[in-house]
């Protein structure tokens, strides 16, 4: 399989991230079958309330439907999991394990993604050899409270001119504000409350797409 990165491959234009606390009571495979069934093709595993070998579990079902439809799937923060499930990726957060390290445990077939929310953690994340970064909070949000304020569009602007890797901008992403990030550049998002807390999981898909590239064809700002 093709590695599917965010911000450079067709159809990476949405990541989508699990979160089973905010998926109206549906399970992780549940809501990974309904986003993959409307085109996702990046899907992040993340869970911050399950033991290690639940996630393990989950990951190595969710690991077996993206490889049948084609997707890429990154594991959030457990490199061991990562691993034992052979993901794609593993995306790691400035409080996690440091890329570089990561990168001397996952050897070079596997995509490293960093969080980062300044210029200094990006150059940082670039040196160490991360495959993208991630780019946030764009706006504060209730799922990720210690996240912090927005970082707002300044940092996105400096990234897009700044940074040759890919980058995935996450953080509060709705419908309605997806449009103006790709007016300003930002071909990757990752999106998390709207998708898996929506009723209709491939509606919205489509309405966030749609959004999306409405922005991008729209006047740049
Ligand atoms: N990381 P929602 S913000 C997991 O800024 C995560 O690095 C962030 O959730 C960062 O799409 C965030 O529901 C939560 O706002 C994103």
């Amino acid at each position: 399989m093709p590695i599917i990165l965010p911000g450079q491959t067709p159809g990476a234009d949405i990541y989508a991230i699990t979160d089973s606390d905010l998926s109206l009571g549906r399970s992780n495979e549940e809501v990974a079958r309904a986003l993959l069934s409307a085109g996702v093709t990046i899907l992040q595993y993340r869970e911050k309330h399950k033991d290690k070998g639940a996630k393990l579990a989950e990951c190595r079902v969710l690991r077996e439907m993206t490889r049948a439809a084609g997707a890429c799937f990154i594991v959030n923060d457990d490199v061991d999991v990562a691993l034992l499930c052979e993901a794609d990726g593993v995306h790691v957060g400035q409080s996690d394990l440091p890329a570089r390290d990561v990168r001397r445990l996952v050897g070079s077939g596997m995509i490293i993604g960093v969080s980062t929310k300044n210029p200094e953690q990006a150059l940082q994340a670039v040196a160490d050899g991360a495959d993208y970064i991630g780019v946030g909070p764009i706006c504060a949000t209730a799922t990720k409270p210690d996240a912090g304020p927005g970082v707002t569009l300044s940092y996105l602007d400096w990234v897009v001119a700044n940074i040759q890797l890919p980058f995935v901008a996450i953080g509060g992403i709705k419908r309605t504000n997806i449009g103006e990030l790709a007016r300003h550049g930002c071909k990757s998002c990752a999106l998390i409350s709207e998708l898996v807390s929506a009723p209709d999981i491939a509606a919205r898909v489509a309405e966030v797409r749609h959004a999306m590239h409405a922005g991008q064809d729209g006047p740049a700002r």
